[in-house]
Order: structure tokens, then C-alpha cells, then sequence
């Protein structure tokens, strides 16, 4: 299993390459905001444990492994969104909060809480309830404080 770190480029090289055919050293620092040789490192290291082929003076391309791997970590990143979004959390905090947490869960817990996300969206009803219970507990701060 990729380390959380390693995690973080493969999911960044996933999109680049998905957004523009290729990935290069200095698009992955830059949206990690990370210095050019700590993404050499990693490419090396991403390399040497087969998720990337690294060439030299030539960039690199994902292996089917690193493929499979950096789509799967896309799909958690976004489900992990989509959670926050419904359970209320604000638009301000969903991207860090996803960063914080999405390599700390087991894929047990991933998976359960698709369910979660589902159970919602099958019934926007559920949504609402679930705000109703939110501008209950509201007002009730609001009171106390
Ligand atoms: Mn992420």
C-alpha cells in the first residue's frame, strides 16, 4: 500500500493526466506546492514501487497498477467531498477537511460511508430532515450561548 504521501502524488498525477495527457515534475510541485526534487524523490520511490515509469529527461507515465490506484484515491477524495457536503459542513472547510482525513480511514470505512451518501441521495428527504435537525441544534446553541 502507498504511504498517505505517496498517496497525495499519485492522486495529483491521476488528474493531471487526466485533465492534460501528461504529467510533468514541475505541474505536480506546483499544485502540491512542494520544491521540483521532492517530486523527483517521489517519482523515483513511485517508480521503484511500480505505479509510475520514470524516464529520465522524458517525464513519466502511470503503470496500470498506479492507474487503478490513482483512480481509486480520485473517487475517495471526491466521495469524502460529497459526504461533507450533505452532512453540512461548509464549502470553506470541505477541501482541507477531505486532505485531513482521506488517508487515515480504512477502505471498510470509505465504503461505508458511500453507503451513507447514497442512503441521502436516493431521498433528498433525508437531507432535509437531516437540516432540520441541524437549525434545531442551531437555535439551541444560539440560546445557551
Ligand atoms: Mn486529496
Amino acid at each position: 500500500m502507498p504511504t498517505p504521501s505517496m498517496e497525495d502524488y499519485l492522486e495529483r498525477i491521476y488528474l493531471l493526466i487526466e485533465d492534460k495527457g501528461y504529467a510533468r515534475v514541475s505541474d505536480i510541485a506546483e499544485a502540491l506546492d512542494v520544491h521540483p526534487s521532492s517530486v523527483t524523490k517521489m517519482v523515483q520511490k513511485l517508480d521503484q514501487t511500480e505505479y509510475v515509469i520514470y524516464e529520465k529527461y522524458r517525464g513519466f507515465v502511470l503503470t496500470p497498477k498506479g492507474k487503478k490506484v490513482g483512480k481509486r484515491l480520485v473517487y475517495r477524495h471526491d466521495l469524502l467531498e460529497e459526504f461533507m457536503r450533505i452532512i453540512g459542513v461548509s464549502n470553506e472547510n470541505i477541501y482541507q477537511d477531505v486532505e485531513g482525513i482521506e488517508h487515515h480511514l480504512s477502505w471498510d470505512a470509505i465504503d461505508r460511508i458511500g453507503d451513507l451518501v447514497q442512503y441521502f441521495e436516493e431521498d433528498k428527504n433525508r437531507v432535509e430532515i437531516l437540516r432540520k435537525v441541524q437549525k434545531k441544534n442551531e437555535t439551541e446553541n444560539n440560546k445557551i450561548n
